[in-house]
């Protein structure tokens, strides 16, 4: 399907606001003797001073910067301090052996939460924000126009407004003030005009309440906001009216557009013989089409003119989790029991940021995705990806780190060949891992409502889905996403993290590259692409379907079963189990199906109405990852009847049943949360 057709008369008012050398400031704010200081904050590694990875501006000056040109690899410490003898530089919070990000996140956040207060806002990474301000654009132009404003604010007097012609001695924030105050602006031109009034005060807010410095883009669209907000930094705001987007675009290099700096730029680069973001102007949309498929070539079309009708979601909060490290040079890893080592360390990272965000946002997440990025020795196929590889996410972090573990090993016999673990010739071959990642996707709210509470609970005792090989399932990319943007899929050198749309790519470094933690970069938004989607593995309820029917042999006919779509949720809660399972317990299980010894039982039971004297035994004999009395009962009331009736047999079997629970909204529910392993426990 093309891509819709965004109505360009539909004036918008989006802006993309970047905070100024984002971790900088966040340590400058902690060490205020820094302020105004040339700073530069380093990596978790001491090789030759650690890489760099945020630099003041006041160390850009001196020559210091994060990247050397032409050159893949950052700028050390030592080589910052021979540029700028007196520079300040500051080492990344550590944990678990790795950079800690969370005192960054966090002052990320803040921020987000003052920008949120303005209208739809969404966080595209650590440090950058888009928002629409439409509708606050069109009340201050009904009610309060910039033209009926007598005094105007220094900062928005400084803003730059592209395509502003000056004449030859005309001050510059009277020439802004001329702009934004025309009578006879177009409708689109007003509301910019009340845009860039509302960005320079957010942006004055942040920083009274933050301390931080940002800059900000304010155009029609995500797209052209986001080109304007780097244009003038730090701590500026850049506009593109309507009038000057095709000036801008015509001298745009085409690597420089969000989505084309890698292969696609290349091939339009080298097939089509553009340069410019403006050169594409001279391809039909089917001619474009022709190359790069349908949903590819219209997005091409669309860009060319500026056009990009992608919506700010309204999304505070990040769309995935990550943890990563990367072991670069001598440091590959080269034994699975230290791959091992370090998959329970980012498990653990991970496990705790899924703790909190169900803590504090009741959210949980359903994907599990390890990627890695490896070498081999006697490598023939040097290009050769690692392959990541998904499951449905366990809460609870032994297994994260069990399935993260079990996931790498498949990616590995995988990556490896059928000749992997045999001697070739008189070398056994082996592999290196350079970078590890595991990530968490596909988050969503804790839905309220009784199915909801019950697939919540089964997610908990999923095992990663195998195919009949016994394999895990292969995260791969939709051919539409390979179609258009390969530079999320390609390289040997990144790997692509099922992340917020905005697309967040890791960027692995060879392993000739120097250090550099992955995590540094994880969050920061570099490539995104209009097209791109992971096939889902799938869903966790589906999986559960699927495997339950397997297991069982039958189909579910019996119509209060179907009703609920589920096993028993007393099956459920029996099985539940933080710690290992019992040698017993697996008996049981691997009875089901010896393909699943740990899975929970899911098995339909015909108990299911009755608590049997054999389920009490169990009751008794299981190693409850929950003990009865920890259990909030009160939640027990968002459940449907039936199985609050048999749940709290079970839970009381020698209690006479009060079947005239309370009802939902009572105040006595308690949120699911309460039942969530990693933090309570
Ligand atoms: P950026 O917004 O790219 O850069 P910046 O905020 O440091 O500087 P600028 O004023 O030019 O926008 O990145 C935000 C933070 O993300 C940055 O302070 C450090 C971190 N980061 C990494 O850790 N590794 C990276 O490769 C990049 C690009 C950023």
């Amino acid at each position: 399907m093309p891509l819709a057709r965004p109505e360009t008369s539909d004036a918008r008012v989006i802006a993309h606001v970047d905070m100024d050398c984002f971790y900088v400031q966040v340590e400058q704010r902690k060490q205020p003797e820094l302020r105004g200081l040339p700073t530069a904050v380093v990596q978790y590694n001491e090789w030759q001073g650690g890489g760099l990875i945020a630099v003041s501006y006041e160390a850009r000056k001196c020559g210091v910067k994060r990247v050397l040109d032409g050159v893949f690899r950052s700028m050390r410490g030592d080589e910052a301090k021979a540029a700028c003898p007196e520079i300040q530089l500051v080492q990344v919070p550590v944990a678990r052996g790795k950079a800690d990000l969370n005192l960054y996140r966090s002052a990320g956040s803040e921020v987000v939460s003052i920008l949120a207060q303005s209208g739809k806002c969404e966080r595209a990474s650590i440090d950058e924000v888009y928002l629409d301000l439409t509708d606050a654009a069109e009340s201050m132009l009904a009610d309060a126009p910039p033209e009926s404003l007598e005094l105007m604010d220094e900062e928005v007097l400084k803003s730059h407004i592209l395509g502003l012609s000056r004449k030859d001695g005309d001050d510059f924030e009277e020439s802004v003030r001329d702009w934004i105050c025309r009578k006879d602006a177009d409708r689109r031109d007003k509301l910019l005009s009340c845009g860039i009034i509302l960005v320079a005060e957010l942006r004055k807010q942040v920083l009274k309440e933050t301390e931080f410095t940002c800059s900000a883009g304010i155009a029609h669209n995500k797209m052209l906001a986001k080109l304007a907000s780097g244009m003038n930094k730090p701590a500026q705001q850049t506009v593109v009216p309507y009038a000057a987007v095709q000036e801008l675009l015509s001298s745009l290099p085409i690597k420089k557009m969000k989505q084309l700096g890698g292969k696609l730029g290349t091939s339009l680069q080298t097939d089509l013989g553009v340069d410019t973001v403006g050169d594409l102007l001279q391809f039909s949309e089917t001619k474009l089409q022709e190359h790069y498929g349908i949903n590819t070539g219209t997005w091409l079309w669309n860009i060319a003119r500026g056009i990009s009708g992608e919506e700010v979601q309204g999304r505070l909060l990040p769309k995935s989790h990550g943890s990563g490290k990367t072991f670069p040079g001598p440091r590959a890893l080269k034994s699975l029991s230290n791959v091992q080592h370090w998959l329970n360390q980012l498990s653990e990272e991970l496990s705790e940021r899924l703790s909190s965000d169900l803590e504090q946002n009741k959210r949980i997440a359903s994907t599990l995705t390890l990627h890695a990025s490896a070498f081999r020795s006697r490598d023939s196929d040097s290009h050769k990806k690692f392959p990541s590889k998904s499951c449905p996410l366990r809460y609870g972090v032994t297994k994260i780190q069990e399935d993260a573990f079990n996931l790498f090993q498949a990616a590995l016999r995988e990556y490896m060949g059928p000749f992997g673990s045999k001697p070739q010739g008189n070398k056994q071959e082996t592999w290196r891992i350079t970078g590890l990642s595991v990530s968490a996707s596909k988050i969503v709210d804790i839905p309220s409502g009784t199915s909801s509470i019950m697939r919540y609970f089964q997610s908990q005792s999923t095992v990663p889905s195998r195919s009949a090989d016994g394999c895990v399932q292969d995260h791969v990319v939709t051919p539409s996403a390979s179609e258009g943007c390969s530079e999320q899929i390609s390289t040997e050198t990144q790997a692509v993290i099922p992340e917020e749309d905005t697309g967040v790519t890791y960027t692995f470094p060879n392993f000739e590259t120097p250090d550099k933690d992955v995590d540094l970069v994880s969050e920061k938004d570099v490539v995104s692409c209009p097209s791109s989607e992971a096939t889902d593995v799938p869903t966790q309820l589906e999986s559960n379907r699927t495997s339950q029917t397997k297991r069982t042999g039958r189909k579910i006919n019996n119509p209060k079963e179907k009703n609920r779509g589920m096993p028993s949720i007393v099956d459920i809660f029996k099985n539940y189990n933080a710690s290992p399972p019992t040698k017993q317990e697996t008996q049981e299980d691997s009875t089901v199906s010896p393909s699943t010894s740990k899975r929970a039982n899911f098995s339909n039971s015909s108990h299911s109405s009755e608590v049997t004297q054999e389920s009490e035994e169990r009751r008794q004999q299981i190693d409850w990852g929950y003990k009865i009395d920890e259990i909030d009962q009160s939640v027990l009331n968002e459940l449907p009847v039936e199985i609050q009736r048999e749940l709290r047999r079970f839970l009381h079997p020698n209690k006479r049943l009060n079947t005239n629970s309370k009802s939902k909204g009572d105040g006595s529910t308690s949120s699911i949360a309460h039942y969530f392993p990693p933090l309570n426990r």
